[in-house]
């Protein structure tokens, strides 16, 4: 045997991932051109708010599978949009700045520098030219301009609004930050204020936000949560006359079951309306403004998550029931919210349970007005027919809402009426580090816009960035920057020192990586009509409402105002589940590293002392111990692999638990596939130009893949084609020597997921631009078409049996298993077999005579 110095090239993730990484860099393999003749394709992540913890292996999962779209999609030749920014702006990073005594600023930028060398170590295809953070003055200058178009179309107001005001802080919090009377963050009391505050009138869009849900390729989940955020109520306005007291007051209510008015007993207002004052008499007084005081503080959320209310308290008034023409009490209760409907309700014992817990309470009368429950037990809520009702009696509940609905629109004591839950949006924060509002307040009280040419109103430099003691926002410190002159009229202003709320910067900032260094528009809008919309948006769960309705609203009001071409932006939203990881606790409640945990008898213990530890799958955090970071994985694994792994976890959609361990075979994979080009064995190198044919079986199954990984790319079911190209690789490597095209079409199909390796191959076959521009591998439809065939099976010329075999099986496995079907047995009993005829693939046919053999 010729002995050759043979040294196969070995698999080290360590010297390729930075090569590739740089090469693309230099080379701008993913910079994107405005190439006309390509149909466009825009994949988004949600941006990352760059904390000071840096990245876990958690973040990083979406990242990894809009990248592999993006580079999948560049191969199909897509003009492909692949952007990434930073969500700046915030409270965490104010905090830290406080913490560290360093400015937000400052912050800001160390963190973004962890996010991204981080990301860049993981070999995600993102075009970095257009990189930008919501804390740029380039960037926030147009955030600006969309609040003063917002303005302009009095969408952004100020109102007197009561907030969860943190004093501690010095800052109202927004309701998702609050959670039984404290901040969640770090635990500081809140309580209810009233201030002025600056509000967007997101309800103005509540039912086309609504509506157009039904035109968004989005998760079922998020779309129903987006309507039940909505909520949209059909029902009722009914007037109630109130008795005696001014001649014409009138107390409104919403009501979605107008039908029950007949049984309408009781009337109640929130502590909140403004009508209390008036309604509550002498005698009731005292006790009233007691209850009132004591239930201003109580949370919103906690008086709509009680669903048995027993507080409340008689105002002394009474008002006309329109249907029955009876006087009923009216009370106040915090049970009812001043923020929905008109924040005063009738109220029907027998069939709502509310009322019902209520009444019970307070011995107010129920009266039964729909058929079908048993009152003496609760609150019948069921359909039925009406029942002590006068016009209504006999009516179901459908014909006598419409019924009573046309009565009162007829005798002018109420109308049809839609409802929303939606409340508009509190806009201003009393922080520092965000956009400032670009308004100035004259000395009248009035306001007026900072002129668009005056844009950005630059955040002022402050040392001190806290509340002043007064409780002033942190911006009235900066007192140069504050006090200025109106420009038009040069009489002195005053700028506004309120904040925008984090939000704000994400609102639109997929409309700016379109066009990110524009400094005469915030986008060109021709480039807007060629990207818009984004194609495939991914993200977390966690945004399902704000975020996602936050930015719809803004970009309908953009369409409304001409400047965006789609009513909504995001086509096609996926979120991907999360990642967690086991974590341990002792009786102390103190949480310990994995390292420091072991298993015995079935049962975690600290590995020092023996004692017994908690150990739960939770969600990754700094706190819990249990962070595992991209870098380390990297570190050890390769960047391929940490991205094939977090890929082959399960379904991309679903939460699935970090086990290190399990990566190794991800790394054996890569391994394989990385022998196929470069065999440890000689004999089985391939070289280049050196082909044969295929063995059919192997050629069909690598159409097979072909077809598969393309599928399941396409629904972003990325671990069955992890699988798909693991079951490939290892057939393949049974081939007593794997030809260049077939390596060439593996390492196209590897390269969406693990990039560097697949690059590194591909070079070494010879190709010369990137495999990001290679094209996409087609499958041969012939070549997949059943993977089964029917042969029958005759006896001396006669049909006895049809078999069903794996197309590809050679001639003796195609006799055996027609000597195995069970009729073609039974009529080769007592026979002595003479000969086989075989028609490739067509037919067997035993010709046999009846003797017995001697
Ligand atoms: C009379 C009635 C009779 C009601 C009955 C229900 C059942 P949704 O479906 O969530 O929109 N309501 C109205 N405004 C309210 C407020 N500000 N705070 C608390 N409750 C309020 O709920 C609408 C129903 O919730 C309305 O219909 C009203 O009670 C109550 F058999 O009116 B109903």
């Amino acid at each position: 045997m010729p002995t050759r110095p043979y040294n196969p090239k070995r698999y080290n993730p360590k010297e390729i991932e930075p090569k590739w990484q740089r090469r693309w860099e230099e080379n701008e393999t993913f910079t994107t051109k405005e190439d006309a003749d390509k149909p466009k394709y825009y994949v988004l992540d949600m941006f990352p708010y760059p904390s000071g913890q840096g990245l876990h292996v958690g973040h990083p999962k979406g990242y990894v599978a809009s990248d592999i779209v993006a580079r999948y999609k560049r191969m199909r030749g897509y003009n492909v949009l692949h952007p990434m920014g930073w969500d700046a702006f915030g409270l965490p990073t104010e905090r830290q700045a406080a913490k560290e005594g360093r400015h937000p600023a400052e912050i800001t930028e160390r963190n973004i520098g962890v996010f991204r060398r981080q990301l860049k170590m993981i070999g995600l295809s993102y075009d970095w030219e257009r990189e930008f953070s919501t804390t740029d003055p380039d960037y926030y200058r147009w955030t600006q301009w969309i609040f003063l178009k917002l303005y302009e179309r009095g969408l952004a107001y100020q109102a007197e609004v009561a907030v969860n005001w943190c004093p501690a802080l010095g800052t109202v919090l927004a309701n998702e930050e609050v959670k039984d009377g404290v901040y969640v963050e770090t635990g500081d009391p809140v309580e209810k204020r009233l201030m002025r505050q600056w509000m967007l009138k997101i309800t103005a869009y509540a039912e086309r936000l609504l509506e157009d849900l039904d035109s968004l390729d989005w998760p079922q989940s998020v779309k129903e949560m987006q309507r039940n955020w909505i909520g949209r109520s059909e029902g009722a306005l009914v007037s109630f006359e109130v008795k005696g007291g001014d001649k014409g007051a009138s107390l409104d209510v919403f009501t979605t079951r107008p039908d029950t008015l007949f049984g309408g007993t009781y009337c109640v207002l929130a502590p909140e309306h403004p009508m209390t004052t008036k309604l509550i008499t002498d005698e009731h007084r005292a006790e009233a403004e007691q209850y009132i005081e004591i239930a201003s503080n109580r949370l919103e959320r906690e008086r709509l998550a009680d669903t048995d209310p027993k507080t409340g308290v008689f105002t002394g008034s009474y008002a006309i029931n329109p249907a029955t023409g009876e006087a009923v009490q009216i009370w106040i209760a915090d049970y009812v919210l001043m923020g929905y409907g008109t924040g005063a309700i009738f109220a029907c014992p027998a069939h709502d349970e509310r009322d019902y817990a209520f009444a019970k309470a307070f011995d107010l009368p129920i009266v039964e007005v729909v058929s079908g429950g048993d009152i003496s037990n609760g609150a019948y809520t069921g359909d039925g027919l009406h029942v002590n009702s006068g016009f209504l009696d006999g009516l179901d509940t459908d014909r006598a809402k419409a019924k009573i609905i046309e009565w009162l629109e007829e005798n002018g004591r109420g109308e049809a009426r839609i409802s929303y839950r939606l409340r508009n949006w509190l806009f201003s924060r009393q922080r520092y580090w965000g956009e400032p509002i670009p308004i100035l307040h004259l000395e009248d009280g009035s306001t007026v816009p900072v002129p668009e040419e005056e844009l950005p109103v630059l955040l002022p430099h402050l040392a001190d960035i806290s509340p002043t003691k007064a409780g002033e926002p942190p911006l009235s410190r900066a007192t140069e920057w504050l006090n200025t002159k109106e420009p038009k009229s040069g009489a002195p202003a005053r700028r506004e020192t309120n904040t925008m709320p984090q939000w704000a910067g994400s609102c639109w900032y997929y409309l700016r990586f379109i066009d990110p260094k524009n400094d005469k528009e915030p986008w060109n809008t021709g480039l807007e009509k060629k990207w818009m919309p984004v194609d495939l948006y991914i993200g977390g769960t966690e945004h399902a409402t704000l975020h996602l309705l936050y930015a719809r609203f803004w970009h309908k009001v953009l369409y409304d105002a001409g400047l965006v071409s789609t009513p909504e932006p995001f086509q096609k939203l996926f979120n991907q589940g999360m990642i967690q990881a086991r974590s341990f606790k002792d009786k102390m409640g103190k949480y310990h590293y994995p390292e420091e945990a072991e298993e015995a008898d079935g049962k975690w213990v600290l590995r020092a002392t023996g004692e017994e530890l908690e150990s739960r799958i939770e969600k990754m955090s700094k706190s819990r111990y249990n962070v595992v970071t991209p870098d380390e994985v990297i570190e050890h694994y390769g960047a391929d692999c940490l991205r094939l792994y977090e890929m082959f976890m399960g379904p991309l959609e679903d939460d699935a638990v970090w086990q290190t361990e399990n990566i190794a075979g991800i790394r054996r994979f890569l391994e394989r596939a990385w022998r196929l080009l470069f065999p440890e064995d000689p004999e089985k190198a391939c070289k280049k130009g050196e082909e044969y044919e295929l063995p059919e079986a192997f050629a069909r199954l690598l159409h097979k893949t072909i077809k598969k990984v393309t599928e399941d790319i396409d629904r972003l079911q990325m671990n069955t084609a992890i699988s798909a190209l693991m079951i490939a690789v290892n057939e393949a490597t049974k081939l007593p020597r794997v030809p260049y095209t077939v390596i060439s079409t593996m390492a196209r199909l590897l390269s969406p997921f693990a990039p560097h390796i697949a690059e590194e191959m591909w070079e070494t076959l010879g190709g010369e631009d990137s495999i990001a521009n290679a094209p996409w591998p087609e499958f041969d439809p012939g070549k997949i078409v059943d993977d089964v065939m029917k042969i029958p099976v005759q006896i001396n010329g006669k049909l006895r049996g049809v078999i069903e075999v794996e197309r590809g099986l050679g001639e003796e496995e195609i006799k055996n298993a027609a000597l195995k079907d069970d009729r073609v047995l039974q009529h080769l009993q007592g026979a002595v077999l003479r000969k086989v005829i075989y028609v490739p693939n067509k037919l067997v046919n035993f010709v046999v005579s009846k003797q017995k053999q001697a």
